[in-house]
């Protein structure tokens, strides 16, 4: 029978088990000043967001960055914590001989602990990424401003409305063409509220500084959500994210982001039946957009669909 390692050496485990406690607390230490550390300075901007963008526009899209950084902070801090043992176990605990080392199965408090532990981390996960989705998620009865998004093959329509819903009014209206990419004008400041609509196929509305992109479907679907305001004013390229086709990766435009006194005076001049570049360059703005241009497609009849064009023509 092979005697267990404590029966033959009961003062050395004593000795160990002290070593381990203090190096223990010598972690546990370690890792509060790394935190102090960390929390002491922009984690997010030192580690570049940890692949999060950076630089949104509205509070939603803060709420979502700071759940980001928080998460990581959180899951390297078990990371290490992880390596860490691993580590010191397998150098701690490496072969030195014939004899067993110290059994701790059944050990009530680490199972107690390495059940509830992760349990817990879940949980509080669980709880800020809910209260978080459901603040992103959260539409109003009286936004300040609702916009209709209208999407097609391969481009978009902005209709501004006097209300809500499929039934309100479209006051004003903006229309992208081959020549001319749509510029959607919107104020800071203002509670907004996007209602999404697509003529033919999926579509999906993005702009990057939003950190935030929602699907456009066709059909009888309004697919809807608001940003509280629009913090930082400045041209934003605008994409389409969902792949709906030949010309997809040119399907852009671009959000122009002016005051509240700015915006009121774009919207009364589109009123007035100016065109969308006419009001832009009333207001002082770059009449064209200035993040991305329309996509030449130097189609025409000689050389697209010669065959057809030919069969068509005789
Ligand atoms: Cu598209």
């Amino acid at each position: 029978m092979v005697a267990r390692g404590s029966d033959v050496r009961p003062t050395a485990g004593r000795r160990s088990q002290r070593r381990n406690a203090v190096r223990l607390a010598g972690l546990g230490v370690g890792g509060a000043a790394l935190l102090t550390l960390l929390t002491g300075c922009d984690v997010g901007k030192t580690f570049h967001g940890f692949g999060w963008p950076q630089g949104g526009i509205t509070p939603q899209s803060h709420r979502m960055y700071d759940l980001w950084i928080a998460s990581t902070i959180a899951a390297l801090a078990v990371g290490v914590f992880v390596w860490g043992l691993i580590f010191w176990c397998i150098i701690r605990y490496r072969k030195r001989g014939d004899s067993l080392p110290v059994q701790t199965r059944f050990n009530m408090p680490m199972e107690f602990l390495y059940t509830i532990a992760p349990v817990l981390i879940v949980a509080v996960l669980f709880y800020y990424t809910a209260i978080v989705q459901t603040d992103v998620d959260r539409t109003s009865k009286n936004p300040d401003v609702t916009v209709e998004v209208v999407a097609f093959k391969w481009n978009w329509q902005f209709n501004y409305r006097d209300a809500i819903g499929p039934d309100a009014n479209t006051v004003a209206s903006t229309l992208g063409t081959t020549e001319v990419i749509p510029v959607l004008v919107l104020p800071t400041g203002r509670s907004i509220r996007f209602e999404e609509t697509s003529k033919d196929v999926i579509h999906s509305f993005w702009v990057p500084e939003l950190l935030f992109k929602r699907d456009v479907f066709p059909g009888n679907v309004r697919n809807v959500f608001e940003v509280d305001r629009l913090t930082t004013e400045g041209a934003y390229v605008g994409r389409c994210a969902e792949l709906c086709g030949t010309y997809h990766s040119m399907m852009n435009f671009e959000l122009r982001v002016v005051s509240p006194a700015e915006y009121d005076q774009f919207l009364a001049a589109k009123k007035a039946g100016q065109s969308t570049q006419d009001a832009l360059t009333a207001i002082g703005e770059n009449p064209l957009a200035t993040t991305t241009e329309p996509f030449q497609t130097r189609r025409n009849e000689n050389n697209f669909n010669k065959t057809s064009a030919a069969g068509v023509g005789s």
